[in-house]
């Protein structure tokens, strides 16, 4: 009996080789057992997902539930309201949306805030960097900036920007960017977002219980839902952080955990908004604070990046990158980390038992996220050094305490990293036609099969990394040109995917295209706001032309293998809604042979959206895209082309053998 109790308590856990494919993680992984200390893996180990859940067959909307249906006969029954299943898992998807859209908005927000304090000459702490940019984003949506002064601009983008989440009637400003036929559609059906605050609150109200009780019409408003994330939240986002701290441009990084230093203060920054980790680099560049890194006995302080933020500051500054999402508790198992300093999303509540283990500093910054049991050092934008100057200050007391072994895993990969949107164009059309005209040649004579953007989290549910890494190279082999951002970038940065040698794994076409530009296969463009870039790329395509007339035309495709985070279906939704095949892993949250299943999978694309795939298995997903892709060259009549270029290639190929 005895023995059944504790042999139920401390169940075999999988071995770290079969639950990442990152080398400094699974030695982690193997450390923190040792140490007697649980990470996010174990616990994912040893809870099964709620089956009713993962299939969205679940409500809680009301007290008179929770309500749950059953998944294998999904219209044999409805809940106490009568709420039908398609109706349940809508409504579940679309609060889904509207959180995601949420974080990315109110991300944005506080950029623009922060855009606003500094145009206004409230905040002299930081400065627009890159006037150019704001001057080019400024005419992107028709405001006038010949013969005025920065300042003008300046002010008019900002009111113009601030209609993103305050309008209520009326269109965004960035829809001024989509294609004309891509916006015909959205109008047609109702998507154009007015407003984020707008549009997330009448998502909200929709999903309560009694409202909106038809599943495509509550699809519709996901859609204006998450359209108001993708060319509006996000999209400010990453604009306004471009101009206030630069725009990124290709920057040779080191990533992995490696780049931890035992004989430095180490100091992480982890989260989403580039304003703190700014701060945090003039803080640890301080003379004074450096010096008293070495009255501790230390080198230096280092500095180093994880999560989004960190890809951010990667493709920003060329600052080292420690690791991605799934990460993040295990390298505090190193023992080196002497600050982790984040501030809002994704930051697991796990890390404070992890950071209590090893005497880590776990300091929260920001008013919107706390958690119980770490150092709170609030970060005003006003003031911000005061906070990031307390940040450093403690790692260095931390440093002088150390009293635990250190084992950093000895691996870094280093990798070109920082493609904008406006350094592709630069770099493919030159410096005097900058232009996606090389880009849409290419892929019209098929040296080019299509572009995927291959994004999103790591989840402990699947293997870490491992298949994003698959569906990469495998896409790569295809002649498909992949553009990531957040941890998905890291996934593949860290297995050498990020240097113009990698172009030997790429298929002939592509490899050919990567060695006259002298560009990886694979290119990084940051952050998960950042998806926004590759909005805009593909919009870009579209009016070059030869590619069709909508975003739905083009032979493109877009998947988060390791999904997690709602910020995911959000980003996933709005690359549905602006015309792309996008497939998810893991799991999906939806029964099939559903109308509502039926619906995202396949309807949406006959009314000029895109739509969503799933599959967990890499190669398989692989698969899916390129049909669509090939689909879709078809369709745009460039597939004989392609036929020809791989012809001409063999034929070449032999003549070279002769
Ligand atoms: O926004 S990729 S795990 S860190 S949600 Fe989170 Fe997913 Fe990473 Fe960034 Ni994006
Ligand atoms: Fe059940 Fe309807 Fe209430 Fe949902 S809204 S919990 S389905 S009664």
């Amino acid at each position: 009996m005895v023995d059944k109790i504790i042999a139920k308590k401390t169940p075999k856990l999988p071995e770290p080789r079969d639950i990442t494919i990152c080398d400094a993680t699974a030695q982690m992984i193997a450390k923190s057992r040792r140490d007697g200390v649980i990470t996010a893996f174990d616990r994912a180990a040893t809870m099964k997902p709620c089956p009713i859940g993962a299939n969205s067959a679940c409500c809680k909307h009301c007290s008179m539930g929770p309500c749950r249906l059953n998944a294998k006969d999904p219209y044999g029954k409805v809940g106490v309201c009568g709420a039908t299943i398609d109706t349940i898992m809508a409504r579940n998807f679309a609060r889904m949306v509207a959180t995601g859209a949420a974080a990315h908005t109110d991300h944005g927000m506080a950029m623009l805030d922060l855009f606003h304090e500094v145009v206004t000459g409230k905040n002299k702490d930081y400065q627009i960097k890159d006037p150019l940019k704001m001057r080019a984003v400024a005419n992107s949506i028709g405001i006038e900036t010949e013969g005025r002064t920065d300042e003008d601009v300046a002010l008019d983008l900002y009111k113009e920007l601030e209609r993103t989440y305050t309008q209520v009637n009326g269109e965004i400003p960035f829809a001024k960017r989509v294609p004309e036929k891509t916006l015909e559609t959205w109008r047609k059906y109702n998507v154009v977002p007015r407003g984020a605050m707008r549009e997330i609150m009448e998502m909200m109200h929709r999903t309560h219980m009694g409202v909106d009780q038809h599943y495509e019409n509550i699809t519709r408003q996901c859609t204006r839902t998450a359209l108001a994330d993708g060319w509006g939240g996000s999209m400010v986002a990453t604009e306004i952080s471009d101009i206030l701290f630069g725009t990124p441009s290709p920057v040779n990084v080191e990533v992995n955990m490696g780049v931890l230093k035992e004989d430095m203060v180490n100091v992480i920054v982890h989260g989403h908004e580039p304003n703190l980790f700014e701060s945090v680099m003039v803080s640890v560049n301080e003379p004074s604070l450096i010096d008293e890194a070495k009255k501790a006995g230390a080198k230096g302080i280092n500095l180093v990046g994880m999560c989004c933020s960190g890809a951010e500051m990667m493709s920003r500054h060329g600052i080292p990158h420690a690791g991605n999402f799934m990460s993040t508790e295990t390298i505090i198992v190193t023992g080196a980390v002497d600050a982790m300093v984040v501030d809002v999303q994704c930051i697991k509540q796990g890390l404070v038992e992890v950071a209590n283990c090893y005497g880590t500093e776990l300091i929260t910054t920001n008013p919107r996220a706390m958690i119980e049991g770490a150092t709170h050092v609030e970060f005003h934008e006003n003031e911000p050094l005061d906070c990031t100057d307390e940040v450093v200050i403690k790692a260095i007391t931390r440093f002088k305490n150390r009293n635990k072994p250190i084992e950093i895993p000895q691996y870094t990969n280093a990798g070109v990293h920082g493609f904008s949107h406006e350094y592709i164009n630069y770099m493919l059309g030159g410096s005097f036609r900058g232009a996606y005209t090389p880009l849409n040649d290419n892929i019209i004579n098929g040296r080019i099969r299509g572009v995927a953007g291959v994004v999103g989290c790591t989840n402990p549910r699947v293997k870490q990394d491992y298949v994003h890494v698959e569906l990469v190279k495998e896409l790569i082999k295809n002649d498909v040109l992949v553009l990531q951002t957040g941890c998905s970038q890291i996934a593949l940065a860290k297995e050498g995917l990020y240097t113009p040698e990698a172009a030997h794994l790429a298929g002939p076409g592509l490899a050919e295209v990567c060695e006259t530009v002298g560009m990886p296969p694979v290119l990084g463009i940051g952050s998960c706001v950042d998806n926004s870039r590759i909005l805009i790329a593909a919009a870009e395509m579209v009016k070059t032309g030869g590619l069709g007339n909508s975003m739905a035309d083009l032979p493109v495709a877009g998947a988060a293998p390791e999904w997690m985070s709602e910020k995911a279906i959000s980003i996933g939704h709005y690359f549905v809604g602006s015309g792309v095949y996008t497939v998810f892993g893991v799991s999906f949250p939806i029964v099939e042979q559903t109308k509502f299943h039926k619906l995202l999978f396949e309807d949406l694309e006959d009314e000029g959206f895109g739509k969503w795939g799933f599959a967990a298995d890499p190669y398989e997903m692989a698969k899916m895209m390129i049909a669509h892709i090939d689909k879709k060259r078809k369709a745009l009549g460039i597939d004989k082309a392609r036929e020809r270029t791989l012809m001409t290639m063999a034929d070449r190929q032999k003549l070279d053998a002769a």
